[in-house]
């Protein structure tokens, strides 16, 4: 039997700050995982240092699910993002030495492929109209055939996922976090447009998607699913604050604009309600912010019961380790329906080196054992965690809403 031997917490800010976790056993096998919380990454570094690391040195790496259970259940003040993507961390670092022990991609050691490659889609953006479709263009252009369309809206100085910009990057470095404007009512007197003037410019063939990002009450989101019906959106995101499994009831009742929601749960009980119910179509939960392969692998198959389809969170801020992950459980998991790809700077490229890589719009797990993935430890140096956050989002009274 191989032992832990070794626990480090790496926190570094090659662009963007990201937690990562390094296993080492006595064998000297290395299984890396991804505890990067935005906003919070120096929270969940001291769970794992100050809280994990130590229950971890002299254990059996391949007792995966044994030691899941251990720091899920043996701990009474269990759930949450922060516990969770500790969790998840650990998880995913020794599916990695699983993976490298036996000399198996880990997508093998989870039943093998069951697609040719993953449906991935990008993000475009434009404050006007036509910048949004030249942005569409772009993602075209560059073999994508699913795009997420977010679009400025008129009277608002700032808007979700509009950035000023090339790329767009929701946390801001800053010691505390900026505030933007919201204005739920001009939001939704302009968005259908633009989101019908994108399907009539890109014809019928390609897939559209929306991000609201939790900002509508249940009978606005009712409103705008109808209003986006003619446009065929392959799903509309975060119309309702998650954790309001029933909201979603009546935004069901009301349209056949698909439904997405889940990038910010984290155990199978968040989504238990809103599944069981078929009140989604996707759900978004992430490796990573949902204890780990592990613990996703049950939410998908709980999920795929009810006939409700895996759609894994893929912003800038899950590194390259946890999006491994992800393609590799995808890629194994027969209700699987699209990937978020939202895409690195080439800074985090080179500091993750990676096997996954995208061909023809769809992502690919590589043929690496494990999760194909590692870590630059030498940017620990000179690249140290600097404060970043997300932003807030006050409606034009000042009342805080959500982000
Ligand atoms: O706001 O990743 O679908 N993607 C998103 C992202 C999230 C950020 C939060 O950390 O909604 O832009
Ligand atoms: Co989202």
């Amino acid at each position: 039997m191989d032992r832990i031997e070794r626990v480090d917490v790496l926190v570094a800010s090659p662009g963007r700050n990201f937690v990562t976790l390094k296993v080492t056993t006595a064998d000297g096998l290395v299984g890396w995982g991804d505890a990067t919380v935005n906003g919070r990454e120096l929270a969940v570094a001291s769970y794992l240092r100050d809280h994990v690391a130590e229950l971890l040195l002299g254990r059996d790496p391949g007792r995966i699910e044994d030691l899941w259970q251990y720091l899920y259940r043996g701990v009474y003040w269990r759930r949450g993002p922060i516990t969770m993507a500790a969790i998840g961390a650990v998880d995913m670092a020794l599916w990695d030495i699983l993976g490298k022990r036996t000399g198996q991609p880990v997508y093998q050691l989870l039943g093998g492929r069951v697609r040719e490659g993953l449906l991935a889609y990008r993000h475009a953006f434009g404050w006007e109209t036509s910048e949004l479709l030249d942005a569409v263009d772009r993602q075209l252009a560059d073999g994508y055939r699913a795009v997420r369309v977010q679009t400025g809206v008129p009277g608002l100085r700032t808007v979700y996922g509009v950035s000023r910009e090339a790329r767009y990057e929701p946390a801001g470095r800053a010691a505390v976090p900026l505030e933007e404007e919201w204005d739920s009512a001009a939001y939704l007197a302009s968005v259908p447009a633009a989101i019908g003037a994108v399907r009539e410019h890109v014809g019928s063939g390609v897939r559209l998607l929306h991000d609201a990002h939790h900002r509508l009450t249940p009978i606005q989101a009712a409103r705008l699913g109808k209003a986006v019906e003619p446009y065929d959106l392959f799903w509309l995101e975060d119309v309702t604050p998650a954790e309001d499994q029933e909201a979603f009831r009546l935004v069901r009742e009301h349209t056949t604009t698909p439904l997405a929601v889940g990038e910010v749960f984290n155990t199978v009980w968040d989504a238990q309600h809103l599944i069981s119910h078929r009140y989604i179509d996707y759900i978004r939960a992430a490796v990573v912010h949902a204890g780990g392969i592990s613990h996703v692998r049950k939410l998908f198959a709980f999920a795929d019961v009810y006939g409700v389809k895996a759609a894994p969170h893929g912003p800038s801020d899950i590194s390259p380790i946890a999006f491994a992950a992800s393609v590799h459980l995808c890629t194994a998991t027969h209700n699987f329906g699209i990937h978020e790809y939202m895409g690195y700077p080439q800074q985090v490229h080179e500091a993750f080196p990676h096997a996954w890589h995208v061909a023809d719009g769809y992502l690919q797990p590589g043929d690496e054992p494990g999760l194909g993935v590692s870590f630059d430890e030498s940017l620990v140096e000179g690249h140290p965690y600097q404060p970043a956050y997300l932003p807030v989002a006050r409606s034009l009274d000042g009342t805080l809403v959500d982000w």
